[in-house]
């Protein structure tokens, strides 16, 4: 338990105040009437966040806040501190303890004052025998230098956490946040995957609040598995550097969050649609082949994505010209027929006399020192010997970036970052690794959960100067706030179904956290699919915002056609689906720029009140509009379905289902069950082979017989010119009659108009 002794005085300054204990001291920050900044300074007297940079501190402080400073006495006969602003209410107490109540005074987090009794006690010995037998054993460490433990309700929901496994509720699971690359199939109770999002939900019946520790350290989370009364965070090291986050309901929660630590960036049109990929497409030949295969299907396709298999020896920024042909060269042929060059990029950098980027790196001192700094790290990843790029430092930004110029001069549209947690063949980077907190010298403790959000960070800055277009950087390891610089995808997968099922929670959980932009594998990465998990796939991801078929060396190959006509028929069916609802998605894109919140978001997020949301793992709902329900099981023909209270209609025949309960929806193989809700407008785009192939003539406002309102979005879809007002805001209203009044709040010459608005009434 946390113990600071009494308090001995404070001092309010601006928005800051200082509280003395006797035996340490904390700050707490008002900086916003709904956010408040919790601090301890145990490691460092300053912040250090790599989440909330400079530009996100300014946009929140500049929203203001009033609050009042107070003291007072609890029950128990403590001094107290309490900041009130009017939203939250702050009770910093003798002992160090800080509890949170809402508006209306209802305590809605305080903090647990008991000791901590682990439910899991396993002697010394049994976990030795245990350990023999190849069962991993999982320390229950209490004792961490950072720890903060609160008190939750007994029915609470909790969200969050980034990519972690588990269901939507992460109530009763356990995990940490320690970036990890694991090739086993990853399954409900792994404590850990490539991303470290300190960033929770909590959710009451009276109450909805975040919590936000913000620290990049080993991190460990308890949530009301070892005892239902609370919950806990601790960490091997760093300050205690909690954000407590008000608002009232999920998506304000959702939407602070993002104020602080930033929103995904628009995107250009095309990243959204349809992609393929394989480790393994080992040829120019292999790609062409694909790429063409796509196009005579009739099968949608922006990219088919170059994985390690083009470099020069996995030597990064090389090409490998005996199977690749000359750079740029497939690149120019492919563009003829719509398709845009995306290629991985690692972060190992081969060790390699001669080698441009091991000379580079090398003279300059760009990659990491072994622990006593006496030379560079040496690991072993794809090429043999590798060093690692100390990417929190600017300088080596700034290099890595000018070689992406390169590569985005020769064509490249979009880069994927993979292997940043950092990966590594000969064990893990030893945390007393050197490298840099910008020109702070640190170690791999602090740096690891931030590799893939710096070497991110790194891409994205060089495109967006260098190109002048809107980056599409796709990483596998981030940290909170990295969604301003990536897109994300959630690593190695596996063709089973209950990967398909986890792809639900997962995606919704990832946009909780601020990655609007995300996928999984489609069909599976390892292991080999089959027919109708590849269509389940398809027909479940056809929303997604990051689209992307990918399988690994050694699985069987996983282009639809592989699978018979059934499954090609299918797959092109919801491909073309997801490019019919590409402007109602990029609409939510828009809106997501100034609310934060998600296109694929859980049902509980727009249904807040109703319990039946509060852990739906198997639908999901894009924006208000759409609601989906795949078939994730195997051999299931017939789907439950949860329809919240309000009417909808089905998809595919306009039938009109009263909510408030559970359908069972017939789902033959070939069949996604899509429910639209009553009042909804939402526009649509006629059959495309890409974006870019044809002007968008003809704009189709699906409605339901109620009529309603949207608003549309439109720009040149590539660059920032609509930052200079190069849009067109479409505010669309049509009536029962079916009748369209369209007004345009913005409206740019620049930008094509359309033909044709029509309204096709469900
Ligand atoms: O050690 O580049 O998650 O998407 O195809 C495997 C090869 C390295 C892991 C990525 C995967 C990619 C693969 N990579």
């Amino acid at each position: 338990m946390r113990d600071y002794g009494k308090i001995k005085n404070y001092k309010a300054e601006g928005r800051k105040i200082a509280v003395e204990f006797e035996k340490g001291r904390m700050e707490v920050t008002v900086l916003t009437d709904e956010i408040i900044n919790v601090f301890v300074p145990i490691w460092s007297d300053d912040h250090r966040s790599k989440a909330i940079e400079r530009d996100d501190l300014e946009r929140v402080l500049s929203k203001g806040c009033n609050f009042d400073t107070s003291e007072g006495s609890t029950k128990d006969g403590r001094r107290s501190i309490e900041i009130k602003t009017s939203c939250l209410k702050a009770v910093v107490k003798d002992g160090g303890s800080v509890d949170f109540y809402d508006a209306a005074g209802r305590l809605i987090s305080a903090q647990f004052e008991g000791e901590r009794v682990p439910i899991k006690t396993v002697g010394i010995w049994e976990k030795e025998l245990l350990e023999a037998e190849g069962h991993t054993v999982a320390d229950t460490v209490l004792d961490k230098p950072v720890s903060d433990v609160r008190c939750i309700g007994k029915n609470d929901s909790l969200y969050g956490l980034g990519d972690k496994m588990g269901l939507l509720d992460k109530r009763s699971y356990e995990y940490e946040n320690w970036n990890t690359d694991d090739p086993s199939a990853h399954n409900e109770q792994y404590r850990s995957l490539y991303k470290s999002i300190p960033f929770l939900i909590c959710k009451g019946k009276e109450y909805t609040y975040g919590l936000f520790y913000d620290n990049t350290f080993h991190g460990y989370f308890d949530l009301a598995k070892e005892n239902a009364e609370y919950i806990a965070y601790t960490a091997d090291d760093g300050n205690l550097d909690l954000y407590f986050i008000g608002g009232g309901n999920i998506k304000s929660v959702v939407g602070n969050y993002t104020l602080l630590t930033g929103v995904t960036p628009l995107p250009q049109l095309w990243t959204l649609g349809y992609h393929q990929c394989r480790w393994g497409y080992s040829s120019a030949k292999d790609i062409r082949e694909v790429a063409e295969k796509f196009r005579e299907l009739d099968i949608p396709c922006e990219s088919v994505q170059y994985d390690i298999d083009y470099m020069d020896g996995y030597r990064v920024f090389t090409w490998n010209e005996k199977d690749y042909g000359k750079p740029g060269e497939l690149f120019k042929e492919l563009k003829a027929k719509g398709f845009k060059p995306v290629v991985i990029i690692d972060p190992g950098t081969k060790r390699e006399e001669g080698y441009f980027m091991y000379e580079e790196g090398t003279k300059n001192g760009y990659f990491f020192r072994n622990a006593e700094d006496t030379e560079d790290y040496v690991n072993e990843v794809w090429p043999g010997e590798a060093n690692y790029p100390d990417f929190g430092r600017e300088e080596v930004r700034y290099w890595w970036g000018k070689h992406v110029n390169d590569l985005t001069d020769m064509g490249v549209a979009a880069i994927w970052n993979d292997m940043n947690e950092p990966a590594s063949f000969k064990g893990p980077l030893p945390e007393e690794v050197v490298g840099h907190d910008e020109d702070r010298k640190t170690t791999h403790r602090e740096l690891h959960n931030v590799y893939g959000h710096f070497m991110a960070k790194a891409t994205y800055e060089a495109m967006k100067e260098h190109t002048k277009k809107r980056p599409l950087v796709i990483t596998r390891a981030s940290y909170s706030g990295t969604q301003k610089y990536a897109a994300v995808w959630t690593g190695d997968n596996q063709s089973l179904w209950s990967h398909l099922a986890m792809m639900i929670p997962q995606l919704c959980t990832l946009g909780m956290c601020g990655y609007s932009i995300c996928g999984v594998d489609i069909g599976g990465f390892g292991a080999d699919t089959t027919p109708e998990l590849l269509a389940r796939w398809i027909e479940a991801a056809s929303f997604a915002t990051f689209f992307r078929n990918h399988s690994a060396n050694g699985s069987i190959r996983q282009e639809p056609w592989l699978f018979g006509d059934e499954v090609v028929d299918i797959y092109r069916k919801y491909v073309k689906l997801h490019y019919r609802f590409l402007p109602y998605i990029y609409d939510l894109m828009y809106e997501e720029q100034k609310t934060g919140l998600p296109v694929m978001r859980p049902l509980v997020m727009n249904y807040e009140d109703d319990e039946n949301t509060f852990n739906l793992n198997d639908e999901y709902m894009v924006g208000d509009s759409i609601l989906v329900a795949p078939v994730v099981a195997a051999g299931e023909r017939v789907k439950k379905v949860y329809l919240p209270k309000g009417d909808w209609y089905r998809l595919t025949d306009g039938e009109k289902i009263s909510g408030g309960r559970y359908i069972l929806e017939e789902a033959p193989l070939d069949y996604l069950p899509v429910f639209i809700k009553a009042g909804s407008v939402i526009p649509t785009y006629e059959d495309m082979a890409y974006v870019g192939e044809k002007e968008f003539k003809k704009l189709t406002l699906l409605a339901t017989p109620e009529g309603g309102k949207a608003t549309h979005y439109r720009d040149n879809g590539e660059d920032y010119s609509y930052l200079d007002g190069e849009y067109d805001l479409y505010e669309f209203e049509v009536s029962k009659e079916g009748k369209l009044k369209v007004n345009m709040a913005n409206s740019s010459e620049r930008i094509a108009k359309y033909e044709e608005i029509a309204v096709s009434i469900l």
